[in-house]
């Protein structure tokens, strides 16, 4: 088999005026990406130094959608951009070692781009439908490959910045930035293309935001769960093999403060003071529901063991060995009139796979956080 050059490909599609807006679209897909990810993975930090706030109730339910939506938009806008420049591949290295080295590091940042935007959109889309094939940590791995990736983006930006200014000022249909030989005219039109990117992208995003949307989670391709009370189960009981201990009559919550401990059962919750609120489960795979939880206010349960405000507490749950196990309420959650340990779904009690006999619901908190089947509450420092 002959190696292509980069003469074989003739389309004049696959030109730097194609290529300069659908990496426009592409780069902001990524930003908004970046910045809605760094949000998602300090919202998950323990002892946050400077903690987010708790309202409104919704933001990370936005930012979190958004970040999905984003990520899922880039897929075929990539698809796109990498088809529209794929005969550089096969560009020669210039002769001259002075020339050619500066080429092969722009190059080289060129394949740790490309490589680490592959990679995060497919472990992405992959954690979007809950399928993990791999046996490292995602959330690390995303994290770090994100700054790689940017780094990557910021040199290919600063070296291609002449061409993509004036690729970008001129009409689609400007050839000065051209190869040669790239005139064949093809089947359709630059703008064509163009539009095609731009609906594929907004199709994509459509097809995965319909899963956050009651209702249009038929049609919703990307993201498919099993509901209750309209609200979907990433985890069972059963699957985190929680069952005999959640519905065994010696279930106790254990309220804890240096030596004071309290320990309660459901019934002795349910004969506390009842509150309501309307506070949404917002996944970090993206989907996320609203809920009417009724329960008793944490803050509450805090002042049974002589807890002053303004400490953080930790919630354990029943599983073990999960990323759900526990999780730290910095103290502007824990006092949070609006953080309860949840009894009540939707007027009915909370069912097994919701997080039966308790379970954790504070606002504007990233859904692992939100643990179920709590065991444990401990005031800490
Ligand atoms: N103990 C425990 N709590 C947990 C989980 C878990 O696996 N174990 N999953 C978390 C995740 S990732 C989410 S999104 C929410 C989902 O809550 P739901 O299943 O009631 O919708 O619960 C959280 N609480
Ligand atoms: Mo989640």
């Amino acid at each position: 088999m002959r190696i292509p050059s980069e003469d074989s490909f003739t389309s004049r599609l696959r030109s730097a005026a194609v290529a300069a807006r659908v990496g426009l679209w592409l780069g902001i897909c990524f930003l908004v990406a970046l910045a809605t990810g760094l949000i998602s993975h300090y919202a998950q930090v323990d002892h946050q130094p400077v903690p987010l706030p708790a309202s409104p109730s919704w933001f990370y339910r936005v930012t979190q959608g958004l970040h999905v939506a984003a990520g899922t938009a880039a897929i075929p806008l990539l698809l796109i951009k990498l088809w529209v420049v794929f005969p550089k591949l096969f560009q020669p290295l210039p002769r001259q070692v002075r020339e050619a080295l500066p080429t092969a590091l722009e190059r080289g940042s060129i394949a740790v781009l490309v490589s680490t935007s592959i990679v995060q959109l497919a472990t992405g889309l992959l954690n979007v439908a809950q399928w993990y094939p791999w046996g490292f940590s995602f959330r690390s791995t995303h994290y770090a490959l994100a700054f790689v990736a940017v780094g990557a983006l910021l040199v290919h930006i600063a070296v291609k910045l002449p061409i993509i200014r004036d690729a970008l000022k001129g009409d689609v249909d400007d050839t000065s930035h051209d190869r040669p030989n790239a005139v064949r005219p093809g089947s359709v039109s630059r703008r064509g293309v163009l539009a095609l990117a731009g609906t594929s992208a907004v199709a994509a995003a459509v097809l995965y935001a319909a899963g956050t949307v009651p209702g249009l989670s038929r049609i919703a391709a990307l993201s498919p769960r099993s509901r209750e009370h309209g609200i979907p189960i990433n985890r069972t009981a059963h699957s985190a093999g929680v069952v005999a201990e959640a519905s065994s009559a010696a279930y106790r919550l254990e309220v804890v403060h240096g030596a004071t401990t309290r320990s309660l059962t459901r019934d002795d919750l349910v004969a506390m003071k009842q509150r309501t609120h309307i506070l949404p489960i917002a996944c970090v795979e993206g989907w996320s529901v609203a809920g009417e939880w009724g329960g008793v206010r944490l803050r509450d349960l805090l002042d049974l063991v002589g807890a002053p405000p303004g400490r953080e507490v930790r919630v354990r749950s029943i599983q073990t060995f999960s990323a759900s196990a526990d999780t730290v309420l910095p103290p502007n959650f824990a006092d949070d009139d609006r953080t309860l340990m949840a009894l009540v779904l939707d007027g009915e009690t909370l069912s097994m796979d919701h997080g039966y006999p308790v379970r954790l619901i504070a606002p504007d908190r990233p859904g692992v956080m939100q643990t179920k089947w709590v065991s444990r509450i401990e005031v800490l420092g």
